[in-house]
């Protein structure tokens, strides 16, 4: 009787020791599938569209970080100034409700005044111009710049040559400009730019666009033509005219908050994975640019080049402005640009 009792005692306690060691083990996978499903996820929104070469850089950069982390890092993607514009973004970044935008730098000025040396008009003459500048020393010195701000920049991507649309009339020469009311991104050189030229600018948000011109609370506004095709604003516009007064750059922001948590290892694919889908990304705008003209022409969009010679004449008579702000902005920096962009036109 004592000797079944015991062997049934010992029954138990081993049935108990298997049913504890098992809840570990299952508890363990768990755990491990938790922590192999928790991936960390990177919600990156954009201003423009999906079929912007700015959404399909942004979807590159997705395919890249999610191959090279085998799914540990997830991006979740938010066009068309879904999740707010350039600056509302950035500012999400800033408090960590956001972990990536990839915003025009003219907005930025406001925060980071050393931006606005990107912003003077006619500064470059072609894309490989900026690229140059921007991969160099100066685009380097000019993301240094943003982590006392919160966020970090990983690659300049291109928004690029703007031109500018309209209801009233072409812009064939300088005096055309003369009352035009133009929205202009919330950048104070590009601002006073126009007001040189002889516009009435009026600073704006991008998503507000389409329904101001439409509305004609604005005559026109200006961007590249990838924008202009993909935003449609040939719907509301009826001239279109070839100034390629300035260069836009993107730049890839992080948030700072999620970058420092992340390991050294996740750091370096966020990394190469927005320099890789920034290559992509340029080389599909230089290509969109050109296809987007095609494109315009059937749309019914009155389209005229502007000559050398006109474009000339703005640049001089812009000059005051790049003056004004070389010294807000820092005459060092700007001479080194000047200098530079000489040194590549050697
Ligand atoms: O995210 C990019 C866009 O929101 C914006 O920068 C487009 O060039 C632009 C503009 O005119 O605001």
């Amino acid at each position: 009787m004592r000797k079944r009792k015991m062997i049934r005692k010992m029954m138990s306690g081993l049935l108990l020791i298997g049913l504890v060691f098992v809840s570990a083990c299952s508890s363990n996978a768990t755990q491990g599938n938790d922590q192999k499903e928790q991936a960390k996820v990177i919600k990156a929104g954009i201003g423009l569209n999906e079929d912007h070469p700015q959404g399909q850089g942004l979807l590159k950069f997705k395919e890249i970080v999610e191959e090279k982390s085998a799914g540990k890092l997830k991006v979740q993607t938010y066009f068309s100034a879904s999740l707010g514009d350039d600056l509302k973004m950035t500012e999400a970044l800033q408090g960590g409700t956001q972990e990536v935008t990839i915003p025009s730098t003219s907005p930025l000025v406001g925060m980071i005044k050393e931006f606005g040396v990107l912003d003077f008009p006619f500064l470059f003459n072609t894309a490989e111009e900026a690229d140059t500048i921007l991969d160099g020393p100066i685009g380097k010195k000019l993301l240094e710049k943003l982590p006392e701000h919160g966020l970090v920049g990983l690659a300049y991507w291109e928004n690029g040559f703007r031109h500018v649309t309209n209801s009233k009339n072409p812009i064939n020469t300088m005096e055309d400009f003369k009352g035009l009311k133009l929205r202009t991104m919330q950048n104070e050189v590009h601002i006073d730019a126009f007001k040189q030229l002889g516009a009435n600018p009026t600073p704006m948000a991008f998503s507000e666009v389409f329904t101001a011109l439409e509305s004609k609370t604005i005559d026109g506004q200006e961007n590249p033509l990838a924008t202009i095709k993909s935003n449609k604003f040939y719907e509301v516009q009826n001239y279109l005219s070839l100034t390629k007064h300035v260069y836009t750059p993107f730049v890839f922001l992080v948030s700072k908050k999620f970058w420092d948590n992340l390991s050294p290892e996740e750091q370096q694919i966020l990394k190469d994975a927005a320099v890789e889908a920034g290559k992509y990304q340029r080389e599909l705008s230089r290509q969109e640019d050109k296809k987007a003209l095609e494109e315009l022409k059937k749309t019914g969009i009155k389209i005229n080049e502007v000559s050398d010679e006109e474009r000339k004449k703005m640049e001089e008579a812009i000059k005051p402005v790049i003056d004004k702000y070389a010294k807000k902005f820092g005459e060092e920096l700007v001479k080194e640009m000047y200098s530079e962009l000489e040194k590549i036109r050697q």
